[in-house]
């Protein structure tokens, strides 16, 4: 009897175990309806943790790393298992993947892989776990660039497979955003052929699947990796409700693929015309101005126009430094950069699926880099950002003016010389000559840590407005100097009998000082008047002896050009519909937009091709985003905005609002703590007078900030080429 109890004992005590070890994981799934009103005093990991709306999957099983060359092929000998540990490692060494959902791989049924490959190629890649050595020495010979192993074909399901989950992860809203951790990578292989290291399509049979299985009708594929994925374009070439993005070393053909319709040319066929875009680079050694500068003038406007309903990302990192294969010169914050401009679009469903990257120290990196920005954390600054180089330019111009007809954000791009740029075949041999020095090994600094604040968001609100939930009340601490209210009493021009006015004033000026000294990370001011409040914060900054720069955005009717001075200590970017063009100066710059700031579509593109390039460029320490109440603005652009200057200055922007605007701060909060704007759906079409004020003034101001180019112009004396 005793003996008998024991072991009953002993078997619940067995389950209950095996429970709760289960339920770890299942908490992961399931605590989406823990929403509880003490939230905002958890720390960011905490929240993020438990919210769906928040959450990033990661996925990622040991397994991909067992496959590997099994013969000698310098062609192959890069695409190692070690790529996936190191990169797994990393996330894990650093606590990303802690914060990530961890979401399982399965395998792709033959059906799912049929979405784009074909029957006799899946058929005989199935025969590839049986075969010996030499069968698969044999079999690989048919395919460019790429090995088998008898475990691959497994590998490559597992991939596929992952990244469908990924899909429905993200499509039933269990997480926001995520990304796939896989090998073999995707973009290569065709409808019936392995190519470049790739077996299955893992990104064209994901977006197959995300629009079969979820009727998804817009969907965006960005490729950063440094080659041309061709099979991703040969799958949607002729689906307009695919837009595919890619930038690839390419040198005038010159570089693996060596394909002709790699170049800036193949805009799509049929129905597809102008849903594929190829950037080609000509040269290598790239920086980071390169990357940003066709997000800025080609991709984000496109795809604003195009309005996704779901983002891929093709996420190789051979495009950064270090990498043999890509041989550029970017470094892994970039993409950082690049991952965060493109979490506005879609709701923020973004999915990214890993491609190549091939340098064991920059690809974890990289990889850490775009997961930590997934995951909501704290931009880098975007330090150095000098402008493309000549070559960067002439492909950039070569794609805008190659797309002009397809898209109204383009439309007054320049025209293409007669004599073409980038086609032309290569000079001489003079490039040739010189063999490729064995790469000495490139050194760059370790990518800063992004700490984020204790503080996401402080709301400064007026008595009776109550602070949205996820913010944080701000109530400053010390009573007010003398001789802080003897300047705000100047700044603002109010009598000294206005107490509490000035006690408000002042309780600004710390939130400001907070956020600057990153105690904050973001905050909102609901003040009773914007210019008086904004000519206070702007003072304050300028009397104090700090060297931080600070980016005023302002939305407004009112001309504001006094309140700055041209010491390159502040930069205004004012969006109105008064042409004070005669006013600009390099760093006050007035913005004329037809409809104002009402005008959805003129207004994000000048957000995207004007205020972008130049925040990023000028790279503030703060942002000071001012919203008169005259300038009705769309609420979602508003947001839009908002989350878009996120990726300066490490995410401290202080808004300003008027009183009158409180049914606004919900959603302008929800903004500064990282909730995607809700999408814009597709922008009704430019017309010239959107356009056309806009371009003239980034022609003038392209002398001055060179993130503006987009033509190698005339008066450009650079060196390079
Ligand atoms: C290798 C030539 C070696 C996923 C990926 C695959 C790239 C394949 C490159 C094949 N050529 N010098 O795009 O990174
Ligand atoms: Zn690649």
């Amino acid at each position: 009897m005793i003996v008998f109890m024991l072991l009953c004992f002993l078997y619940i005590y067995i389950s209950v175990c095996i429970f709760l070890l289960y339920k770890k994981r299942v908490d992961a799934w399931c605590l989406n309806h823990v929403t509880s009103p003490t939230l905002p005093l958890l720390a960011n990991c905490e929240l993020s943790k438990m919210n769906p709306d928040t959450t990033t999957a990661l996925i990622y099983d040991e397994e991909m790393t067992k496959y590997k060359l099994l013969w000698v092929d310098p062609a192959c000998k890069i695409e190692v298992p070690e790529r996936l540990t190191v990169s797994y490692e990393a996330l894990v060494k650093t606590g990303l993947a802690d914060r990530c959902v961890s979401v399982p791989v399965r395998e792709a049924t033959d059906e799912e892989i049929l979405l784009v490959h074909s029957e006799e190629y899946l058929e005989a890649v199935k025969q590839t776990p049986y075969m010996t050595l030499e069968d698969l020495q044999m079999f690989t010979l048919q395919y460019g660039d790429v090995y088998f192993h008898p475990n691959i074909y497994h590998c490559a399901k597992l991939a596929s497979g992952a990244a469908l989950q990924l899909v429905d992860s993200v499509m039933t809203g269990k997480v926001r955003n995520g990304m796939a951790l896989v090998r073999p990578p995707g973009h290569h292989s065709k409808r019936s052929a392995a190519n470049g290291f790739c077996v299955f399509n893992n990104v064209s049979i994901a977006a197959k699947y995300a629009k079969q299985k979820y009727g998804v009708k817009r969907i965006l594929i960005v490729d950063w990796d440094v080659h041309h994925g061709q099979g991703v374009q040969y799958c949607f070439e002729e689906d307009p409700s695919v837009l595919y993005f890619s930038w690839h070393r390419y040198e005038h053909q010159k570089f693996w693929p060596n394909l002709r319709e790699s170049d800036y040319d193949s805009v799509g066929k049929a129905e597809g015309a102008g849903f594929n875009i190829n950037v080609p680079w000509n040269k290598v050694g790239l920086e980071n101005s390169d990357y940003l500068s066709v997000f800025f003038h080609v991709l984000l406007p496109v795809a604003y126009e195009f309005c996704p309903d779901l983002v891929f990302v093709c996420a190789g990192f051979d495009a950064a430094i270090g990498d043999p294969e890509g041989e550029m010169c970017a470094t892994p914050d970039v993409f950082a950069h690049l991952t965060h401009l493109l979490m506005n679009l879609a709701d923020g469903k973004v999915c990214a699926v890993l491609e190549g990257g091939y340098n064991l120290k920059s690809l974890p990196q990289s990889v850490c880099e775009t997961v930590q920005t997934l995951l909501g954390d704290p931009l880098p600054r975007p330090a150095n950002l000098k402008g493309p180089c000549k070559s960067a330019l002439e492909s950039l111009h070569c794609v805008r003016a190659t797309h002009r007809k397809y898209w109204s954000c383009l439309k007054h791009a320049d025209k293409l010389p007669s004599d073409e740029l980038s086609t032309k075949p290569v000079k001489s041999a003079e490039g040739e000559a010189e063999e490729k020095t064995e790469t000495e090994e490139l050194v760059w600094p370790d990518p800063l840590k992004r700490i984020s604040p204790n503080v996401r968001t402080a709301a400064l609100v007026p008595e009776g407005v109550t602070c949205p939930e996820g913010c944080r009340l701000f109530c400053s601490s010390q009573e007010p100097e003398p001789n802080l209210i003897k300047q705000l009493q100047e700044s603002s021009g109010l009598d000294t009998a206005d107490a509490a006015a000035l006690t408000s004033l002042s309780s600004l000026i710390s939130l400001m000082d907070k956020v600057k000294k990153a105690e904050i990370r973001s905050g909102l001011a609901l003040v009773p008047d914007v210019s008086i409040a904004m000519n206070c914060v702007v003072q304050h900054a300028a009397s104090s002896s700090s060297s931080n720069r600070m980016l005023i955005v302002l939305l407004s009717e009112k001309m504001a050009k006094s309140c700055i001075t041209e010491d390159g200590k502040t930069m205004l970017v004012q969006f109105s519909r008064r042409s004070l063009e005669a006013e600009m100066t390099k760093y006050y710059i007035p913005v004329c937009l037809k409809q104002g700031c009402s005008g959805v579509s003129g207004l994000i593109h000048a957000v995207l091709s004007l205020l972008l390039p130049l925040g990023y460029e000028f790279d503030p320490g703060l942002v000071l985003l001012v919203r008169a109440p005259d300038c009705r603005v769309s609420e979602r652009a508003w947001q839009q905005l908002t989350g878009l200057l996120q990726g300066l200055a490490q995410g401290h922007t202080l808004v300003l609002m008027q009183e009158s605007e409180r049914s606004s701060v919900a959603p302008t909060v929800s903004s500064l703590l990282g909730t995607p704007a809700p999408s814009l759906g597709p922008l009704s079409a430019l017309g010239s007078e959107d356009v056309e004020a806009p371009e003239k003034l980034r022609l003038k101001l392209q002398r001055h900030w060179k993130l503006l180019q987009t033509t190698v112009s005339e008066n450009k004396c650079d060196d390079d080429g």
